[in-house]
């Protein structure tokens, strides 16, 4: 039997044509012909692009443009239906093979295996780790449904078992080639006979049990979603999102939004040995809390947990990512961050440390200590910062005390730290987030989201004057960002 998985891919196999790609009339985006190839065959990959018949330009033009628009609905970017460089760059990154549109039933929807009982056989090896490491990950990966779930996973050593795992390259026995490194990670096949199940890695990428190359438990767990019958999520926090982020050392926790759709299919587990699932913060959440706000040459960045928000003048709505896919080597949260925009830097503070970055580049020498900022060395955190660009000052806000740093002869000033309640009054006494715009200072306490205005003459007409002006800003983009 045919494997059922992108069958759209088989129309196009071994021909070659050429479609209108629609590109923005403006001459910033130069792509070359390779690039344009490229980014067609990422369509026909992931959003079932149809060659149309020859003489069809027109039409063809446009179901390129319709899914350019999939797909940049579905990652959140902004919807144009024109290759531009945004989207170029997020066809870049590697990925999962499956494809992220569902509509086209590749298969019917809600496929599941009807046990619980499964099992799984590797068949072969990659030379990347030892054998007992790849057995480890792949375990691994199974565990992270197994909790959440009554499924049960035996591994088999002969015979055929429901999920079988290889790795292979390019052609390898399924019609959906891999591409060499990068690309196309793996694929697996959704519940059924036969091919149904199985998972395919890539073995011309370099695998690993850690931060290098591609983590294999990660991505593993990822495809090993694909086999119990789960599609990709727009959520850029779950393990099904289907772009890979390398997420740390620290152990992994399956996100809620993943266990919400395992749980739709299988239902829940006994008992779950981590009840704790993350969840993806909500931006128009009432009860929204940050850790730190700042802006970074004329974008808002604002994090919260693992992710942060993009807000660009020029954007409609607010894109979340998550803090490692733009920096991996980095913590994936902070406690508070800052722009300076007279040096042109914006710091970012976790702990006792904090990072210099140079647009989205980290400034070489950093990690700093925060105590060479001039901070006790008994200090463990910031809250949370700001600079005054008309006095030259950053505030550092931390417990019921702020300190003034003079940006250009770097030391504290003398007499801080004080009360944040002298100079703040009613601001309450911890502040999460700190952001000054347009004269006005928006604070964001620990369970609050208000404006603060100081007093006169710093006081001007806030944009949003009315309470949790940040959420207005993230919910209503309009409003905050002009
Ligand atoms: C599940 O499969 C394993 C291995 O085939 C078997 O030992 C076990 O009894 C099965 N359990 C159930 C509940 O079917
Ligand atoms: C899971 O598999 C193990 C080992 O084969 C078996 O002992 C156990 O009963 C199974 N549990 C369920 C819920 O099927
Ligand atoms: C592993 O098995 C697959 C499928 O049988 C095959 O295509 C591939 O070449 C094998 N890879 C290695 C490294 O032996
Ligand atoms: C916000 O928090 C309050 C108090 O904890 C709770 O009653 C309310 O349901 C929460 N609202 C939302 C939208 O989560
Ligand atoms: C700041 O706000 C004032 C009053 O609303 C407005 O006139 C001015 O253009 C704003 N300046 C900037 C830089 O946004
Ligand atoms: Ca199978
Ligand atoms: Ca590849
Ligand atoms: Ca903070
Ligand atoms: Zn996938
Ligand atoms: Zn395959």
């Amino acid at each position: 039997m045919r494997p059922s998985l992108p069958t759209a891919l088989l129309f196009f196999l071994g021909l070659s044509y050429c479609l209108a790609l629609p590109v923005p009339y403006d001459d910033s985006n130069e792509f070359t012909e390779q690039d344009l190839k490229f980014a067609e065959r990422y369509l026909r990959t992931h959003y079932a692009l149809h060659r149309n018949p020859a003489g069809l330009m027109r039409k063809s033009a446009n179901s390129v443009a319709a899914k350019l628009r999939e797909l940049q609905s579905f990652f959140g970017l902004k919807v144009t239906g024109e290759l531009n460089e945004e989207t170029y760059e997020l066809m870049q990154q590697p990925r999962c093979g499956v494809p992220d549109v569902g509509e086209y039933n590749f298969f019917p929807r809600k496929l599941k295996w009807s046990k619980n009982n499964l099992t799984y056989r590797i068949m072969n090896y990659t030379q990347d780790l030892t054998r007992a490491e790849v057995d480890r990950a792949f375990k691994k990966a199974f565990k992270v449904w197994s909790d959440v779930t009554p499924l049960n996973f035996t591994r088999i050593r002969s015979g055929t078992a429901d999920i079988m795992i290889s790795f292979g390259t390019k052609e390898h026995g399924d019609f959906y080639p891999f591409d060499g490194p990068s690309g196309l990670l793996a694929h697996a096949f959704p519940p059924g006979p036969n091919y149904g199940g199985d998972a395919h890695f890539d073995d011309d990428e370099t695998w690993s049990t850690d931060s290098r190359g591609y983590n294999l438990f990660l991505v593993a767990a990822h495809e090993f979603g694909h086999s119990l019958g789960l599609e990709h999520s727009r959520d850029p926090g779950a393990l099904m999102f289907p772009i890979y982020t390398y997420i740390g050392k620290t152990g992994f926790v399956l996100p809620d939004d993943d266990v919400q759709g395992i749980q739709a299919l299988y239902g829940p587990g006994d008992k779950d040995p981590n009840p704790k699932h993350p969840k993806t913060p909500e931006k128009c959440d009432a009860n929204l809390t940050l850790d730190a706000i700042t802006e970074l040459r004329g974008e808002l960045l604002i994090f919260k947990d693992r992710f942060f928000w993009r807000l660009h003048p020029q954007m409609v709505e607010p894109e979340l990512v998550l803090t490692k896919s733009f920096w991996p080597e980095l913590p994936n949260k902070f406690d508070a961050a800052y722009e300076n925009p007279i040096k042109d830097r914006v710091f970012m503070f976790k702990g006792r440390k904090v990072w210099a970055m140079n647009g989205y580049d980290i400034v070489a020498d950093y990690p700093k200590k925060i105590y060479e900022l001039g901070f006790p060395k008994e200090m463990k955190t910031i809250d949370a910062a700001v600079h005054i660009k008309d006095t030259g000052k950053t505030l550092f806000f931390t417990g019921d005390k702020y300190w003034s740093y003079d940006e250009e002869n770097q030391v504290m000033d003398e007499g801080y730290p004080r009360l944040i309640e002298e100079e703040f009054a009613g601001i309450g006494t911890r502040v999460d987030a700190v952001y000054q715009r347009n004269g006005s200072y928006y604070h964001f306490l620990t369970s609050v989201l208000a404006p603060y205005h100081p007093p006169p003459p710093l006081h001007q007409a806030a944009c949003c004057p009315e309470l949790g002006a940040m959420q207005t800003t993230l919910c209503r983009p309009r409003c905050g960002a002009s």
